[in-house]
């Protein structure tokens, strides 16, 4: 009942109130797991879904979002494995043309708590941008999240850079609309379809040494 009450508040873009909400949830023992996938990111699907059956429109989608930021920096001190150790660098960001961020958030904050050097370069990043990054930072691996079927090339177009260069820095990717055959195609890496998923990826692509 008390998951239905973070999934309410995002719907109804409780952003002050959903920090408390979720701590109450937090704190009565519940999974983080079931806190994410059932209460926030089972928000933000239904209102996809509102948007796209014409119910919502951009300003509501951007409060949703807003209200579940903050009910992920409740989560974020929990992601954290207590024993982990630094094992990698990972640039991360939304690519080109694409501004959906809390995905990208989401796997950010859970590699960091895996015990991965994060860093963030935001969102709308260019394919430049990732392979300075990555040279800058002797990065390992480089996660890409993509929202829009549009923006999707983008990846493609940041996996030929540094394939074409020569450097064996991992590519990821992952996404709404990116699926494993996709990554096949443009040649990445790896494909994850959620946060959990995209630790996994990494832990095997940058072993521990
Ligand atoms: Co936008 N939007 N949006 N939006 N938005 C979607 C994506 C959409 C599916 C809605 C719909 O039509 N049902 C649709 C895309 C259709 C398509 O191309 N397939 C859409 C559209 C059309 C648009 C605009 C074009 C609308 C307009 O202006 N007319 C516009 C585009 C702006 C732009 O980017 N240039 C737009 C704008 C926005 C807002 C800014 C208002 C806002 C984003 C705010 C923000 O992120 N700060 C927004 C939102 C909130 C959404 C929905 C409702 C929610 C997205 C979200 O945060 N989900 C979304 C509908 C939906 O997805 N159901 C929608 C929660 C989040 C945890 O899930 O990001 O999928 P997600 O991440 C998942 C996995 O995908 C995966 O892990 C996470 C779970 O563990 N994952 C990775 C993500 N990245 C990964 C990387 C990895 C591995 C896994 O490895 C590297």
């Amino acid at each position: 009942m008390a998951i239905q009450n973070i999934f309410d508040a995002v719907m109804e873009f409780k952003d002050s109130e959903i920090a408390d909400i979720v701590q109450i949830e937090i704190d009565a023992g519940t999974d983080i797991s079931v806190i994410l996938n059932d209460g926030l990111i089972g928000a933000m699907d239904e209102v996809g879904k509102k948007f796209a059956d014409g119910f919502l429109f951009v300003p509501e989608m951007l409060m949703a979002a807003q209200t579940m930021k903050a009910g992920l920096e409740v989560v974020r001190p929990y992601l954290s494995e207590t024993d982990a150790k630094p094992r990698g660098t990972v640039i991360i960001g939304t690519v080109k043309g694409d501004l959906h961020d809390i995905g990208k958030n989401l796997v950010a904050m859970m590699l960091e708590g895996a015990g991965f050097k994060i860093v963030d370069l935001g969102v709308d990043v260019e394919p430049a941008a990732f392979f300075d990054a990555a040279k800058e930072n002797r990065a390992e691996l480089v996660a890409m999240s993509a929202l829009l079927t549009t923006t999707m090339p983008a990846m493609e177009e940041c996996v030929k850079l540094f394939k074409n260069a020569g450097l064996d820095t991992k590519l990821i990717i992952g996404g709404a609309p990116v699926t494993q055959a996709y990554a096949d195609k443009i040649n990445s890496d790896g494909y994850s379809a959620d946060a959990p998923g995209a630790v996994e990826l990494t832990r095997k692509l940058i072993p521990r040494a």
